[in-house]
């Protein structure tokens, strides 16, 4: 196994283990599920940067009828052969967006089929399953049972459908035995579950004596694309018991003792607000049932809608994160998402918004800073940092915001911790125009001239770092341009690297714009493409 911080070697340090939720394989990307990876990738970019050795896994999920059906209906023979396209997709996609995960787990993989197999056993072997008859109702855009009173107008509320009629013998968990641990823990004064209106409604769904115990397998007669139940070929195992265990399997159940040892339980589980009764309720469950820890945290986040309108196929808004990123860059797409939305509640995707946002903020606040700053270095120094003290009340601020930034990047709150770094830009903006360092160079005054100048370095050094996580790009060229060698991605908050000030004579690199303003394109958003 090997981590993308190359932490793995030094065993004293804390570990952080982040995990999304693993894609349904039954169609391209779009931009919810690149909203989650990007969350998940700003979070183990930044628990890096606090010097934890980070294991981040996001993935696919590939089995069940939703993806059996898609594979038919795009006229494939196997339906592996289908996964095997659009899982590809879903790999392409985050290598756009830059998404830093250290694995990417596929459920059709034979690691993960061994460990489902094996959680399944150990929750017969605890006498948690038992044969029963299943006969309901079941959608399989949501792949789960409903009841009458889910249903609105006779359909799922959440794909607009009728569900089928099923009838058939399966396996059940016996869920009802753990309500009252699972209660327990999610009452507990460490709150496991985020944020906290996810976590009453758990408890409401928890309470409600209808919930009972669930049927985890499907007859082979009704589906086949499913791993097998150990010692019963004539059933497959349920989509969601498969889906949710890729968390141990990818992190070295029964495979890799020592990734095993040092990551479970994961620290946050990142899903969407739509699936917390399965990471809340099934999944703690299934994992008391087979003597596994708990993971720390489950959070659920906001939904995305598309310049205001929720995206759907028949409105053909759906849009492909591979062409935005290609359109707008990786940092742009990045950026704006997480500045202009409350990752705890729904927000919205809108291109106007989204160029006039990073215009301001990326191109004009941040790159306009840095590109003064370089040009009368290369003007007055020949590109050389000189000899200047930085005066303690501009070190003491950068201190308090960095401080700040870390309070809200622990909560989540990625808007309020962006605005902590612009208190750092828009200090340094001011500072430019209130001392106008080019006039005190032309008039010869260079000691007065270079103090201002390396104290917007001093700035800009920090902003690069604090703005890393979630402009990846921009700040590994904003890094290279004040003259560094090492790799921005190497730094943590307690090397000296971090806290040295910029020594005198350091080369600057004086690249030119270091993010260029986007136009306001008026194309229409290309729609993903069916899988
Ligand atoms: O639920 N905005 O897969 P999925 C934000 N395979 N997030 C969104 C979104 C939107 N518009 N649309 C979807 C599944 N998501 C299961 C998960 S985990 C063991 C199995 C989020 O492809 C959604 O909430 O339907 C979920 O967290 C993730 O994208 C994958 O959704």
């Amino acid at each position: 196994m090997r981590l993308k911080n190359n932490a793995f070697r030094e065993s004293h340090m804390e570990k952080y283990y982040v995990t999304t939720a693993i894609d349904y394989a039954n169609a391209p990307p779009h931009i919810g599920h690149a909203y989650e990876k990007i969350a998940a990738d700003i979070i183990a970019r930044y628990q890096r940067l606090t010097g934890k050795k980070v294991f981040f896994l996001t993935g696919t999920d590939e089995h069940g009828s939703k993806v059996e059906k898609a594979a038919l209906a795009a006229g494939f023979e196997s339906p592996l052969a289908f996964v095997d396209e659009t899982s590809s997709k879903f790999k392409e996609a985050w290598r756009r967006l830059l998404i830093s995960n250290d694995d990417f787990i596929r459920t059709t993989e034979e690691r993960h089929k061994k460990v489902v197999q094996e959680v399944f056993r150990r929750m017969r072997a605890k006498g948690d399953v038992y044969k029963g008859k299943y006969a309901g109702l079941y959608c399989d855009g949501c792949e789960d049972y409903l009841r009458e009173t889910d249903l609105v107008d006779g359909k799922c509320p959440n794909h607009q459908r009728p569900p089928q009629h099923s009838e058939e013998e399966n396996y059940f968990f016996r869920l009802t035995k753990y309500k009252e641990p699972l209660r327990a823990w999610l009452q507990e004064a460490e709150c496991h579950v985020k944020p906290d209106g996810r976590r009453r409604e758990v408890i409401n769904q928890l309470d409600d004596p209808e919930l009972g115990d669930f049927s985890i397998t499907r007859s082979r007669k009704s589906l086949t694309w499913g791993i097998p139940v150990p010692d019963d070929p004539d059933h497959v195992i349920y989509v969601w018991v498969d889906a949710l265990t890729n968390y141990i399997t990818g992190v070295g159940f029964q495979s890799d003792e020592e990734a095993w040892n040092t990551f479970w339980p994961a620290d946050l589980h990142l899903i969407g607000k739509d699936i917390t009764k399965f990471h809340a309720i099934y999944w703690p469950a299934m994992l008391m049932s087979a003597d596994l820890p708990l993971p720390k945290l489950v959070f659920g986040h906001g939904f995305i809608t598309v310049e205001g309108q929720k995206m759907s196929k028949s409105l053909g808004n759906v849009l492909d994160p591979v062409y935005l990123a290609e359109t707008y860059g990786p940092d742009a797409i990045r950026y704006f998402l997480f500045a202009a939305n409350t990752f705890d509640q729904d927000g919205d995707f809108s291109r106007a918004d989204m160029v006039a946002t990073v215009n301001k903020h990326l191109a004009m606040g941040v790159g306009n800073l840095l590109n003064r700053v370089v040009k009368l270095l290369d003007t007055h120094f020949e590109g050389t940092v000189p000899a200047v003290s930085i005066e303690q009340g501009v070190l003491d601020a950068l201190e308090k915001d960095t401080a700040e930034f870390r309070t809200f990047m622990d909560e989540f709150e990625f808007a309020k911790a962006i605005r902590s770094i612009f208190e750092i830009v828009d200090k340094g903006n001011k500072l430019l125009s209130e001392r106008e360092p080019w006039k005190l160079l032309k008039e010869g005054k260079l000691e007065e001239g270079g103090q201002v100048l390396v104290t917007a370095m001093t700035m800009l050094k920090r902003i690069a770092i604090l703005l890393s996580p979630i402009t990846p790009r921009l700040c590994a060229g904003i890094w290279d341009q004040l003259g560094f060698d090492s790799n921005i991605e190497s730094v943590i908050f307690r090397s000296s690297e971090f806290t040295d000030p910029i020594l005198a004579g350091q080369k600057i690199r004086n690249k030119g714009r270091v993010f260029e303003k986007l136009d306001e394109l008026t194309e229409n958003p290309a729609p993903v493409p069916t899988a």
